[in-house]
Parts: structure tokens; sequence; C-alpha cells
């Protein structure tokens, strides 16, 4: 089966994941889907990545996913912004409940109460712990695989507590440090946005977003980090005992990231062949392919023998099968294998490998004696950089700066626009009267924008600074 163009962006992302074996689409609830066990395998290798991220200053945790009504329910800004997202249990059998229960839209409500157990004084700060669970939320915008669910399997949220609201500050910039490296390790370009504040996070201070830009030009966020200064630990009365003997409330910060990361992966490297996979998350990383003629097939297995003796520790498959070998390259390129070595009588000969990478149209021989894992991970870097290259081009092509508030509507049907913009309500609002979501102001501009970060704003001419508006999803 082919896949659709990827000009045809939505319905490329619907075809690629069912038929490269990502997500089974078919469960018979909206908004909730089944990993296949090749998608199973990427994201246990994506979610690597960002548990070995965590693990350098988080414990990992396990709460439950039922929190009661009247712990959800005390902050009263967090529960304004998801009341109409909880799932709730109201039944036990028969029975219904004495208090309900919700099913875990995100943690807060879960673990702070806990907190308010585990932090007594100054030594058990900062607290910074996070799991990766599952979360439900019932969106009422259109649902789709990976990007907006029902129920969200892969949340990683990671909460903190901290001593001031500066030292919580210092750990936003950390976390935020943290999703950098994640991403960059993906290829996948981003741009920090600070969320206006009308749009941050229900109980934060202020929120930073992680936002993409999609292949169809839509923005995508791919990740969250909120300071919560000390809003929820009045509302579950987390304090400390400081050295001075006087008890304070903590200030706290979370940040979470979903499989919204495979989406942006599979979309931002994919091609009309298939899925192109950077080489350390690939579930398979190279497949041999032996070319097989009547009469010569010893050679030729033998020599492959011996390449896959080398290939030990790496995740390879051994395609002997009967199909031709046109069919097999197809069939890994479709699961975006990264590197593929081809061996025929010839290359037996001669001991090489035929070698080509997935990114790439141009295929070269390399002597087996070269073949060992310093090269292969030099490949793997080299081939990390090209896509982030290749993300970056196709992300510029999609960004547009706006210099006239009356060109707006026009450019943002198409791009994510960038215009300068200052902190005023109604100029915010100004901007999302002709289209796009005013996602927010660059914490930092990204090295695939030139633009000055400082202008007249858009709307009023006062003083601005870089707002991206966009459609997003
Ligand atoms: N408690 C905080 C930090 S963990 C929190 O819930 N933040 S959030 O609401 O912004 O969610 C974190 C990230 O999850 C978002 O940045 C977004 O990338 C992703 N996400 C949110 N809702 C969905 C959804 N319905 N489907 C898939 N991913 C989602």
């Amino acid at each position: 089966m082919s896949l659709p163009s990827k000009e045809n962006f939505s319905e490329w992302f619907h075809e690629i994941i069912q038929t490269a074996e990502i997500m089974d689409i078919r469960y018979p609830v909206k908004g909730l889907y089944v990993w296949f066990p090749f998608g199973f395998k990427l994201r246990q290798l994506v979610y690597g990545k960002l548990r070995e991220i965590m693990d350098r200053e988080h414990s990992e945790v396990y709460f439950p996913a039922l929190i009661p009504e009247t712990e959800l329910g005390k902050e009263s800004e967090h529960i304004r912004g998801f009341e109409d997202e909880v799932y709730w249990i109201t039944h036990g059998g028969l029975s219904p409940l004495d208090v309900k229960l919700a099913l875990r839209p995100t943690s807060e409500t879960a673990m702070y109460p806990m907190f308010k157990l585990w932090i007594r004084n100054h030594a058990d700060l900062p607290l910074r712990v996070y799991q990766i669970v599952n979360t439900f939320r019932y969106e009422t915008k259109h649902t789709r695989p990976l990007i907006r669910l029902r129920e969200i399997t892969s949340f990683k949220e990671a909460h903190t507590a901290h001593r001031n609201y500066e030292e919580a500050e210092e750990q936003v910039k950390k976390a935020i440090g943290y999703y950098k490296e994640f991403y960059d390790f993906l290829a996948i370009p981003y741009m920090v946005i600070r969320r206006p504040d009308w749009d941050k996070f229900p109980g934060a201070v202020y929120t930073i977003a992680f936002d993409t830009v999609m292949p169809d030009g839509r923005s995508l966020q791919i990740g969250t980090v909120h300071h919560l200064g000390d809003n929820f630990a009045k509302t579950f009365e987390i304090t400390y005992e400081a050295v001075d003997g006087n008890h304070y409330f903590v200030h706290q910060t979370c940040y979470g990231i979903s499989e919204r990361c495979i989406a942006s992966l599979i979309s931002m490297h994919g091609d009309d062949l298939g899925l192109v996979l950077p080489f350390e998350v690939a579930p398979v990383q190279i497949a041999v392919i032996p070319i097989l003629y009547k009469g010569k097939e010893e050679k030729v297995l033998d020599f492959s023998n011996e390449l896959l003796e080398k290939l030990k520790g790496f995740r390879v498959v051994f395609d002997k099968g009967e199909e031709r070998p046109g069919a097999k390259y197809y069939k890994w390129e479709l699961k975006g294998v990264p590197l593929r070595f081809e061996i025929g009588p010839k290359e037996a000969e001669r001991r090489e490998v035929v070698v080509s990478f997935r990114d790439e149209k141009k295929k070269f021989s390399v002597p087996i004696e070269e073949i060992n894992e310093q090269k292969i991970s030099q490949w793997a870097e080299e081939m990390r950089a090209r896509l982030r290259k290749k993300a970056v081009e196709s992300i510029k092509l999609k960004l547009k700066f706006v210099g006239e508030l009356s060109e707006l509507s026009e450019i943002v049907r198409e791009y994510v626009s960038i215009m300068h913009l200052c902190k005023n309500r109604d100029c915010g609002e100004e901007i999302e009267k002709h289209g796009g979501k005013l996602l927010g102001w660059l914490e930092e501009i990204p090295d695939f924008l030139e633009v000055s970060k400082e202008g007249e704003c858009i709307v009023c001419g006062g003083k601005g600074s870089l707002a991206v508006s966009a459609r997003s999803y």
C-alpha cells in the first residue's frame, strides 16, 4: 500500500501511523488508540531518552489515577480550567460513590496533598519527582492519534517544590534546558514561547511552551513548563520549616511532555516513502539485505554473517526472506530504518558492503573492515545533523514576519506569523481577530529566525517584542 504524498499532510499522517504500524486507530472509543508493537518500541526508545534526562535530578514515582472530587476542586483556577475536560467515576459497581472520583487530567491534585505530608523542613527541598502515566481529558476539539487524545497514554509529568520563587524559577530554566536537549536529540526544531497571561496553565503564575511547526504550517505545542509560585502550596498547605525556625510556603513548578513528541518526530522527518527516524530511536537501526542468486547463496550468506557479527549491540534485521530486494528496501524504508547494508556476490567477493542512508538517495561501498561501532556512531550523528538541517529549512519556509496588521489575516492563513507585539491584552486580542491563535512571546530567538528582538507593537505602536501567531493543533 502506498502512502499519500506528504503534501497532503493530514492524510499522510493518518495513513503513515497505520501502515508503519505505530497506532491502530480502530479502537471503538473516540480519542483512544492502540499502540502496535512497533509503535510501542519507538515510544520506549524515545521515552528512554526522556527518562535518562529526568533521572539525573528527579526521582520517578507513581501516583494513583483516581483523584477525589474534594482534592481536584480545591484550587479554584485549576478546577475552572479543567472542569469541562474531566471524566468522572460515579459508581463502584451498582453503588453510587460517596465522593466522586476523577480520572486524572494531570496530577497536581493527586500529588500535592501527599507533598504536604512529605515536606517537613528545608532539608526536604528541593523535591523533584516525575512520572510517566496515562491521563484523561475529555477533549472537545477534533481528536487525532498522538496529537489530541482523550486518553493521553504517555504523559511525562514532573513536579518540583522549592524554598522560594527564585529557586523555582531556576528550576523552570533547567526544565527548559532539559526539553531542549530532548528535542535536539530528536532533531526537532522548536520555539520557546511565553504564553499570554490569559492562556497560561490553570493555577500557574506563568507558562512557557515549546511549539514546533507541522508540515502543513500549523503549530503544535510539544511541551510546557509552568511556574506555579505558591498558589498550590497555599491551597494544599505545603509548608516547610526554614533554618530561622519559621514556616513558609513552598514554591512549585511542573512540566510535561506527551506522545505529541512522537507525532512531531514522525511528521517532521517522514517523507513520501514512510518514516525517517534518527538512529538512536529507530526500533530497527540497520537492515542487512543479502542479494541472493542461485548457486552463489553460500558466499553471500557467509559474508553477511561476518558482517552481522560486527553489528552485535545494534538493532539489526537480517532480511533473507523470499521477496525481491526492491520489496525489502521498500518495507524497511517505510519503517524508517536509518541504515541499509546490501550484500551481493560482487560485494562478498570484494569484501565490501553497499551502504545507504534512509534520508539520502546515494549509495556507496565500504570495506567491511571499516565498519565498526565508531563509524556507525559517526553516521548516526551526521544523519541527525542532516535531519535537523532539513527540518529547519522546511520550518523556515513556513514562518513569515508580519510588519503591518492589515497583512496578518492573509499571512496567518498559510504561515506561522511573527510580529512585534506589546503585552497589552487588547493588542493580543486584536491579533486573534485575524484568524491565528496568539501563542505568545518568544523567550529566545531560535537560530532559524532572522529578526530583531525589539520593535513597535504591530497594533498600538508601543514597545513590542517578538510574538507568534499561528493556526494551531
Ligand atoms: N501539569 C502540567 C505539566 S505536566 C500540564 O498538565 N501541562 S499541560 O496541560 O500543558 O500538558 C502538558 C503537555 O501535554 C502539553 O504541552 C501538550 O504537549 C500535551 N497535551 C496536552 N493535552 C493533550 C492531549 N489531549 N493529547 C495529547 N497531548 C496533550
